[in-house]
């Protein structure tokens, strides 16, 4: 009798200790942000980039973008900072001026200008930051206009010059998932219609066993390298076929997104040392040519467990978990047949994090909670510096570069607050798709009659 009456409370009291731990770690995120966002104001307003250790900026390009804050926009707002995310809308509407002679590269804003402004959009509700959206979508547009459909590397956001004939298979299409937001925002199914063109124009590209390359010429259509993989080069393609799937309902990326995953997994996957990995092959005959795979790559098991394969998602998870527990951090370059890194940079990069939080919420399996906690204590180890956090130069060494990159605000830390506040309840998982850059949409924004009209599908 008294043990049955004792364990519920026991349980209870030990539920609400593990609670407090959590708050505590989501409100210490949140005052990281907050910290580094004023470092970034004081040191670095108005422009691309905070440099921490110098306490300076610098912008990408002759002329700033004002990268950071668009980027920073979602997860402060996410994170209920107010008054710090309506001063960067204010900003948008009131002070942006996208009339610039900037060469900008094509894929770059358009996942962190492009993805950021419509998740202000979506989020705050301004119609004026969607007609800034809008009038920057238009200066990228002239990119596309290529005989293969992929867009230069580069545009001017004067003049619409596009240049730069060769680019890679995420540059060359990563853009369906915000073209299709903004072609049903503004209802003009031109912006989605270009992106799926060429997203098409890759796929079409295949090899007879249904493997692409990873470099092209937008001119010609022909393969620059036929080297295959999910790494830095390629991973967001295959993120957005499913993802934009998933958001329209687009049955010819649900088609691709299909035949793509299948191949990927017979080709690309192979065991070594007891680990899951996923190498490079070439594209016409499947051979494994390299065991060289980036950090990026991490995004992968979050795209799996979101299609729904849990098993393969967990165990690449733990691949990436023991590089991470290899260095205490992760190096940008690594070869897992030489157990060496090519380039030991960390950049504070977020996809193992972002992979960790998919897997909590479809599992809620506690380990990976845990995961989370370590790769945060780490970051603050290594990374955090007086004033924000940096990069590492070298993840055996781990001295600091003096760099903060926006995707720092837009994703690590949104993905560290997101799963350290998940059992608050406030952002449910279910509700939303992020883009590449972590910007959150609401999938019921997005009816699915209204879709096809405005999509053009
Ligand atoms: C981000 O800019 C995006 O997630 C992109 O798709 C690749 N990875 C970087 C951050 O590592």
């Amino acid at each position: 009798m008294a043990c049955n009456s004792q364990a519920p409370d026991t349980k209870r009291e030990a539920k609400s200790d593990n609670n407090n731990e959590l708050d505590s770690l989501a409100q210490e995120v949140i005052n990281e942000t907050l910290r580094s966002w004023e470092a970034y104001k004081q040191h670095a307003w108005g422009h691309d980039v905070l440099l921490p250790l110098s306490r300076s900026h610098k912008d990408w390009y002759n002329e700033p973008l004002y990268i950071s804050p668009i980027d920073a926009y979602s997860t402060l707002k996410l994170m209920r900072l107010e008054t710090e995310a309506k001063e960067i809308e204010n900003y948008v509407v009131d002070s942006l001026n996208f009339e610039k002679d900037v060469k900008a590269k094509v894929f770059e804003v358009n996942i962190r200008i492009l993805g950021g402004l419509l998740s202000m959009y979506e989020l705050s509700g301004n119609k004026l930051v969607l007609e800034k959206t809008e009038d920057f979508a238009n200066r990228m547009l002239p990119a596309f206009d290529t005989p293969t459909g992929i867009p230069k590397y580069w545009v001017n956001l004067k003049t619409g010059l596009a240049s730069g004939d060769t680019v890679n298979v995420a540059e060359a299409a990563t853009y369906t998932f915000e073209m299709g937001i903004l072609s049903y925002y503004s209802q003009n199914p031109a912006y989605y219609q270009a992106a799926k063109k060429a997203t098409l124009a890759i796929y079409n590209r295949r090899s007879e066993i249904g493997l692409i390359g990873d470099v092209i010429n937008v001119e010609t259509g022909e393969w620059v390298s036929k080297q295959s993989h999910i790494c830095a080069g390629v991973d967001s393609y295959y993120e957005y076929l499913y993802k934009s799937y998933l958001m329209f309902g687009d049955p010819d990326l649900g088609h691709v997104w299909n035949e793509s995953i299948l191949v990927i997994n017979k080709y690309l996957t192979e065991e070594f040392d007891d680990k899951l990995w996923y190498g490079r092959v070439d594209m016409t005959s499947g051979e494994l040519q390299s065991s060289v795979i980036t950090l990026y790559d991490a995004f992968f098991p979050a795209i799996l467990a979101l299609s729904g394969d849990l098993d393969r998602a967990a165990k690449l998870q733990e691949t990436w978990n023991w590089l991470w527990d290899k260095y205490g951090l992760e190096p940008m370059v690594y070869d897992y047949k030489k157990g060496t890194p090519n380039y030991p940079v960390y950049d504070l990069n977020p996809e193992i994090i972002e992979s960790t939080y998919y897997l909590y919420h479809f599992t809620q399996d506690k380990k990976y909670l845990e995961m989370n906690k370590k790769f945060w204590s780490d970051i603050k180890k290594y990374c955090r510096t007086e004033v924000a956090f940096t990069s590492v130069k070298n993840v055996e060494t781990m001295g600091k570069r003096d760099y903060m990159p926006t995707f720092f605000f837009a994703e690590t830390l949104k993905y560290f607050y997101l799963t350290f506040s998940n059992h608050q309840g406030n952002f449910r998982f279910n509700d939303y798709l992020f883009n590449t850059e972590a910007h959150p949409f609401k999938r019921n924004s997005f009816d699915k009659r209204q879709v096809k009209i405005r999509l053009g599908l």
